[in-house]
């Protein structure tokens, strides 16, 4: 008998705890008392050192920031990343980020967000939406501008580019995620960029959906299919370090035989580029956290902020990334 009340006493006691937790009158919808935020962050997956160091800003800044943070990895599928921003919505958080693995698709459950009252934040890639109401500002950078800055150097530099001297500068592409917006945008861009200059030409182009694995095969393909492979433009440095694997494994020296332009300038695409195995990185910045924390408490406290938030970013020659490699953050 004592155990049966001892049983029922302590359920009693914790349904009353988690209510008064919940019943708080704290002003942040999640309940917090201290009124600090919640917030929900639907990450892409672990695809790329880039998303490394990405989400490793995103986590350091909410607590640094004293957010609490609900983190989900949705391994790059789409229907993962709903299945978070729903559940955040079921869990009345403050504030949701996310960066959308691909532009469409979304509309359904921002409204959802939306209906909640929950404000989103987009962060790193972009969303087709037309209607702009579904979210309060997109912080990231100009993936079109990549593309270009990436094409303007192969233009710039087109004399040392076409390498087996038949006097066409023969362009391989490894894309990004089909359909996600740096995949598109890079291309975009890079197409421009190049369209004056009639001796380079893009000859293929495949998506190595941003990871090294994805890019060494798609390059096993090219080096199959292509002859007179003169450059590889990469969307990230990961696809481009596993470019540099099939090059090597079919007897071919990169940065010699093979130019290799990328994005990202992470750490490991950097030792590439220093040591001569890669000729040009676009850097785009990972390092979010700090502009997003900043971003959420502005829109949590009803403040105005820009609908667009661009981060800065720059590029690297092969001597620049020898001088700055020992300082790079990630
Ligand atoms: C770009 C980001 C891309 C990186 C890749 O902002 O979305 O996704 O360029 C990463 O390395 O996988
Ligand atoms: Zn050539």
């Amino acid at each position: 008998m004592a155990k049966k009340t001892l049983v029922a006493a302590s359920a009693i006691t914790l349904s009353a705890m988690v209510l008064t937790a919940c019943g708080s009158d704290s002003d942040s919808a999640s309940g917090n008392d201290d009124g600090s935020i919640t917030m929900g962050f639907a990450q892409v997956g672990a695809e790329s050192g880039w998303r490394t160091a990405n989400t490793k800003s995103v986590q350091e800044s909410a607590e640094e920031a004293g957010f609490e943070l609900k983190f989900s990895d949705a391994q790059q599928k789409q229907e993962n990343q709903i299945k978070a921003i729903r559940s955040y919505i079921q869990q009345k958080v403050d504030v949701i980020a996310f960066s959308p693995v691909v532009e469409t698709g979304w509309d359904a459950v921002l409204q959802e967000a939306k209906r909640a009252k929950i404000p989103v934040i987009l962060t790193d890639r972009a969303v087709d939406s037309e209607d702009t109401s579904l979210y309060e500002t997109f912080l990231g950078s100009d993936f079109i501008l990549e593309g270009e800055k990436a094409g303007e150097w192969l233009v710039e530099n087109a004399g040392e580019m076409d390498v087996d001297g038949n006097g066409a500068i023969n362009v391989v592409q490894l894309e990004g995620t089909t359909g996600a917006a740096p995949a598109l945008d890079r291309a975009e861009g890079f197409a421009s960029a190049i369209e004056a200059e009639d001796t380079v030409e893009v000859v293929a182009s495949q998506t190595g959906d941003f990871t090294r694995d994805g890019g060494k095969k798609v390059m096993e393909t090219f080096l199959g299919s292509e002859k007179g492979i003169d450059v590889v433009f990469a969307h990230n440095d990961d696809m481009g370090l596993g470019a540099i694997e099939a090059i090597e494994a079919a007897g071919l020296e990169p940065g010699k035989d093979i130019k290799i332009i990328t994005v990202d300038a992470v750490k490991d695409g950097m030792a590439a580029l220093a040591e001569g195995k890669i000729s040009f990185i676009v850097e785009c910045n990972p390092l979010l956290g700090p502009q997003l924390m900043d971003l959420a408490q502005k829109v949590v406290d009803g403040e105005d902020v820009p609908e667009r938030v661009v981060t800065e970013e720059t590029t690297f020659t092969q001597e620049q990334a020898a001088e700055v490699l020992a300082d790079r953050q990630y």
